[in-house]
């Protein structure tokens, strides 16, 4: 019996509904070809992490300076964490109790901003984040963001030009990062114009922490003052945030977790955050990771093969996004209709689209899933030719159920 049936046996008989619920969402997830971008599959390791006694325990506070008894154990975990997390990122200081990611931003921009402080970050829908200024965010009610986007022609950042804007509004924090921007982030050209506006710099690398770590994108950390990330995108880990910063804003950065943004750390996640630090630094983890780069740039290829057009012309990194308009559908279209055959993706703006993002022009994949099921380039083809087909509503449902039963996600 798999390690997935042990493990729910006593919900079952306590409560078989919501058992029933996670057992169909199991074989979803075994039978789709999932590619949303910042979704993994964590190995059964970390989802054991995740699960123990370690949930049961308030630990408000840092290692040493608690304000519950009983801490001893979790002393020992998160500082266990904290120096798995130094030592893989090469960072001066880590703080592992953010949530989640926005959290992690958002203690960032308590620490260091004050309401209606000028933040220079990249635009929505042109590959930003919820948190990075939109209006419809915290971010974005309480402080003053400009944004910089790509260039209409190119669809890459113009580092010229994002000089140009820190000049011109002087912001106090300058974000560097994105959800949806298939390119390389130079972060040593960002770390020039945060200097010569006299701003610090936060590079937000949530979806692409796996590649940092595995050498296969610039690495922010020797240039921003801040890093933030979650751990369950490209690192493979549970779902939470993590902030990286230089020793003298260590002080200021844990403060403004807690007591300032949260309360009492999630200690079970930290156990499988400290996990992921430490398989995040084997030879195993960086070919995943090369693979997932391989995956990508394929997936990339062989759709512009089929008359897809890539935004900015193809992929560094682990994600891509097709624009659909020459297709005649929009990304809301494209998404459901490629989840009728088992294909999971999002909808997605384009740079400069016309439609809402709850419409969007494209659709984004990534393959960190699928790689973590063991495809490579010649799945890649396969599942190019599939996103075709179910494009132009072709039956080809049993077909991608086949191919994930051929790479089975928990055996
Ligand atoms: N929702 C995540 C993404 O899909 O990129 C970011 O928070």
């Amino acid at each position: 019996m798999s390690w997935f049936h042990q493990n729910i046996k006593i919900l079952e008989k306590i409560d078989p509904k919501v058992a029933e619920i996670i057992k169909k969402e199991l074989l979803r997830q075994e039978l789709t070809l999932e590619l949303i971008a910042s979704e993994n599959f964590v190995t059964e390791a970390i989802m054991q992490a995740e699960a123990q006694v370690l949930t049961n325990k308030y630990a408000e506070g840092y290692p040493g300076k608690r304000y519950y008894g009983g801490c001893e154990n979790y002393d020992l975990l998160e500082n266990l964490a904290i120096e798995r997390a130094k030592k893989l990122f090469s960072a001066e200081h880590a703080n592992v109790q953010p949530h989640s990611g926005s959290q992690a931003n958002m203690a960032v921009y308590f620490a260091f901003l004050e309401p209606g402080n000028k933040v220079l970050a990249m635009d929505l829908s042109h590959g930003g984040h919820l948190t990075h200024g939109s209006p419809i965010n915290f971010s974005g009610k309480l402080y003053k963001f400009i944004h910089y986007g790509v260039e209409k022609d190119s669809e890459v950042l113009n580092y010229e030009k994002i000089r140009k804007l820190a000049l011109l509004h002087r912001p106090k924090i300058i974000v560097a990062g994105a959800s949806a921007y298939p390119r390389k982030i130079d972060f040593a050209e960002f770390r020039k114009i945060a200097d010569e506006v006299g701003a610090y710099l936060l590079a937000d690398i949530a979806h692409i922490a796996g590649l940092i770590v595995a050498g296969l994108h610039p690495d922010p950390v020797p240039y921003a003052d801040f890093v933030t990330t979650t751990l369950q995108k490209t690192l493979r880990g549970p779902r939470g945030g993590l902030i990286l910063c230089k020793k003298e804003f260590a002080e200021k950065i844990d403060k403004a977790v807690f007591p300032g943004v949260q309360s009492g750390p999630q200690m079970h996640i930290i156990a499988a955050k400290a996990l992921t630090f430490l398989l995040a630094k084997t030879r195993e983890f960086k070919d995943y990771q090369k693979q997932i780069i391989l995956n990508t740039r394929t997936l990339a290829q062989k759709l512009s093969e089929k008359g897809f057009r890539i935004v900015s012309g193809g992929t560094d990194n682990h994600l891509l996004i097709v624009d659909l308009r020459q297709n005649n559908i929009t990304g809301k279209e494209g998404q459901e209709i490629l989840e009728e055959a088992n294909i999971v993706t999002n909808k997605n703006t384009i740079p400069f689209d016309s439609q809402s993002p709850f419409i969007t022009s494209g659709i984004r994949l990534g393959t960190p899933c699928v790689t973590s099921r063991g495809m490579k380039e010649g799945e890649m083809e396969e599942i190019a030719l599939y996103i075709q087909q179910a494009l132009e509503k072709k039956e080809i449902k049993q077909k991608v159920i086949d191919i994930c039963k051929r790479f089975p996600i928990y055996e």
